[in-house]
């Protein structure tokens, strides 16, 4: 059955759950909320639903129930490879199921009809200045886009049906998640390579065609496969899926929310963390290790006195996760077995031995441990892709993935415009005195 259709029978299926548990339940209570919560950015406040992934503070991410293993293990791979094809990814994101080879081809067929991105999205982006940043070129591109909405244009047309709005979600989400690697490679091609502008290849799976189209080989093909399946979803909290969220609740398209979930990606604490940590890594070598070999000590003294200056150790910690993010761990077994010898894998390896120890006697993070970012860049710096400044754009690919299919849901199971309350800092100095709410 095409993945439409199958989705279609999905959410029909699954709608009465979400409308029984409002209606029935809708009273029992999940949470409670403290001062702490409201004045610490709502962590840990249990108000979001999704069924797409489910991250785990202790064991890390669940695509649709499986681990990342079991995910890369039980998709289809793509020709000659050991890692699935985005496109059976996506199928699997949206459906819960796994695809069978001829479903993979079908999405594979159906993304080739919608990848063909308008040519005023590029003349657009060009005519901003070219030291922007990557990920401000490609949020306008994504913006540009917008007067295509199929979701905006059945909005404009007055025939509004809130069972069916899904199915322009679903079209509009295709149309990004087909597109949007395309405009990467544009960005990179213009900003990097002098504009010289490559070709779609329309016989190549997406990860296949972007490494193509950045002038990458055989060996790249399988990082953008894996890059963008590991960087698809996290679950709603975090800062790209809950603003995605966030805007289309209040029927904003999906053009109009997923630039404002890229615009939130930009930030260095959340996507951006992987241009600083390969910022850090460099800026390391540079100073310490010009005419020596690193060693744990000069690490250690170099995250002393980032921490001294006020700043985070980027790639470290989490706001969920309490070890090692196997999103990191996952990007460290493709380095031990594709690129062991790197030497900028071998000092972030380092890195990996020294900075647990040292966050943890900072003493103010809840997790020492390495997060997906602290391990990426050292991958794309390996296969030739040294513009850091580039790194959040890839991110930003993988996260439309799961962005994307958390939106075509949200639509489908008709999930409300967010709207929590706030309350005033005398509020709570009241009800802090008295200890709680009454
Ligand atoms: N280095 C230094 N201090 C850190 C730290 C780090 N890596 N991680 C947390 N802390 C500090 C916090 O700044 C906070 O300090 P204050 O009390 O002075 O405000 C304290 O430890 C407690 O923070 P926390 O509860 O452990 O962590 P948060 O939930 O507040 O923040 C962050 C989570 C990911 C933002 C944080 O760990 C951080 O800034 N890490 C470095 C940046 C980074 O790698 N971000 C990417 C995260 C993964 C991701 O979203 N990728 O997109």
């Amino acid at each position: 059955m095409a993945l439409k259709e199958t989705l279609r029978q999905k959410i029909d299926e699954f709608r009465p759950r979400t409308t029984r548990l409002a209606k029935e339940f809708g009273k029992v209570k999940i949470d409670e909320v403290t001062i702490e919560q409201c004045i610490g950015g709502a962590r840990d406040i249990r108000c979001l639903v999704t069924d797409i992934s489910y991250l785990d503070p202790q064991e890390g991410i669940r695509f649709r129930g499986k681990t990342i293993p079991e995910t890369f293990a039980s998709l289809p791979k793509a020709p000659g490879s050991d890692y699935p094809t985005v496109e059976s990814f996506w199928y699997f994101l949206l459906t819960g199921e796994v695809p069978s080879q001829a479903q993979v081809d079908a999405v594979l067929a159906e993304w080739k009809t919608r990848q063909e991105v308008p040519p005023y999205v590029f003349d657009t982006i060009r005519t901003l200045p070219r030291d922007s940043h990557p990920m401000a070129m490609l949020s306008v591109g994504i913006t540009a886009m917008q007067r295509d909405s199929k979701f905006a244009a059945l909005y404009n047309s007055g025939a509004f049906n809130k069972l069916t709005a899904w199915e322009t979600v679903y079209e509009d989400a295709s149309d990004i998640v087909a597109r949007i690697p395309v405009i990467a490679a544009f960005i990179y091609n213009l900003k990097y390579q002098g504009d010289r502008q490559v070709a779609i290849d329309p016989t190549l799976d997406m990860g296949a065609n972007f490494a193509q189209m950045i002038g990458q080989g055989e060996a790249y093909k399988d990082v953008a496969r894996m890059y963008f399946i590991l960087h698809s979803d996290h679950e709603s909290g975090n800062v790209s899926a809950h603003t995605t969220h966030l805007v289309h609740s209040a029927l904003s398209d999906p053009y109009y929310a997923y630039a404002a979930g890229l615009n939130g990606l930009a930030g260095p604490l959340h996507g951006r963390a992987n241009q600083e940590v390969l910022d850090w890594t460099i800026k390391f070598q540079e100073k310490y290790c010009k005419d020596r070999e690193p060693t744990k000590e000069l690490i250690t003294k170099a995250l002393w006195d980032t921490l001294n200056s006020g700043q985070v150790i980027p790639g470290y910690g989490h706001a969920v996760l309490r070890k090692t993010d196997p999103r990191y761990i996952s990007q460290r077994e493709f380095c031990l077995k594709h690129l062991p010898e790197d030497p900028l894998f071998k000092l972030v390896s380092m890195i990996f031995e020294v900075a647990p120890g040292v966050l943890t006697e900072h003493g103010k993070t809840k997790n020492p441990w390495p997060n997906v970012d602290a391990q990426s860049g050292v991958i794309q710096w390996h296969y030739g892709v040294k513009e850091w400044d580039y790194y959040t754009v890839l991110f930003g690919v993988g996260r439309a993935l799961g962005c994307m299919a958390n939106l075509t849901w949200d639509r489908g199971l008709g999930y409300a415009i967010e709207r929590p309350k706030s309350v005033t800092t005398p509020m709570l100095e009241e009800w802090a005195a008295q200890g709680g709410r009454r």
